[in-house]
């Protein structure tokens, strides 16, 4: 996993939010022709960026299926550890429940033959690694959203946070859990699904069994397997390292858009 470490990536779009602020500020400037061509080139890249936010609903490709991979890397964990995992998968996750909880007006304890009444969305999809690889497959799920309006969202809950249950045996501030977040224009997109389904098979062990997040237009590190619990937050203090991930508390992006 160390290579996790290693690749750190950087935005910048704040950065010209906040030159092209000042200069619109500065009139008298505008007059002299260098700073009017940096101006416009400066308004130019405000409205690319406000396009940028505001294609909140995009979609990420989806592929025909001729074009799944073969072989689907596996990475991370492939096996949690512990009596309680062993257990689960011992009874064919009969036993397992996804508890949503926190922020809502109805918390809800479901069992995957709960989930797989709801309605469900499948997609062919390109799962990128922050590590450098990327791979093909079709997921089958409920949508996040379908869930987070059954138990009803309070007006203060701003994000999601999925625990799961591998420990990895390292942590900067939180118990060792594998453990991601979305904000609420993630949760609800129509491709961010709970996936209990892949390559049209149940969702094998290495890859999450017997849940797991798919939240597309993100890197591989958001899509957490192993999934135990929804839960419904204002903020990040107080849940494990307090950055909204495992990766995150390490350092990395809460937000790995591709
Ligand atoms: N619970 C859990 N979720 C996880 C991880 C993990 O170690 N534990 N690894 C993440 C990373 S870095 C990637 S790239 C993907 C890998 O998913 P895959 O094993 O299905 O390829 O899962 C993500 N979700
Ligand atoms: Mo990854």
């Amino acid at each position: 996993m160390s290579g996790l470490f290693s690749r750190r990536r950087f935005l910048g779009l704040s950065t010209i939010g906040a030159s092209a602020m000042f200069l619109s500020g500065c009139d008298r400037l505008a007059q002299n022709e260098k700073v009017r061509n940096v101006l416009d080139m400066a308004e130019t890249l405000t409205k690319t960026t406000q396009r940028a936010l505001l294609s909140q609903g995009a979609l990420a490709r989806e592929y025909p299926e001729a074009d799944i991979s073969p072989v689907f890397k596996v990475n991370g964990t492939s096996m949690p550890d512990g009596e309680e995992y062993a257990r689960l998968l011992e009874g064919g996750f009969a036993d397992w429940r996804l508890v949503v909880d926190g922020l809502v007006r109805q918390p809800l304890s479901l069992s995957l033959a709960d989930l797989k009444n709801l309605p469900s969305r499948t997609q062919v999809t390109r799962h990128d690694c922050v590590e450098g690889w990327s791979a093909i497959g079709k997921w089958t799920g409920v949508p996040l959203s379908v869930v987070l309006e059954k138990v009803g969202l309070l007006p203060s809950a701003r994000y999601v946070v999925f625990h799961c249950a591998d420990d990895l045996g390292q942590t900067l501030g939180g118990s060792g859990r594998y453990y991601e977040s979305l904000d609420l224009v993630d949760a609800f997109h129509p491709q961010t699904i709970l996936a209990y389904g892949m390559n049209g098979e149940d969702l094998p062990v290495a890859h999450g069994a017997p849940l797991r997040l798919r939240v597309e237009r993100q890197l591989g590190y958001k899509h957490a397997k192993y999934l135990l619990r929804v839960q419904a937050t204002d903020s990040f203090a107080g849940i494990e390292g307090g950055k909204g991930g495992f990766w995150e508390d390490f350092g990395y992006e809460w937000y790995a858009g591709i």
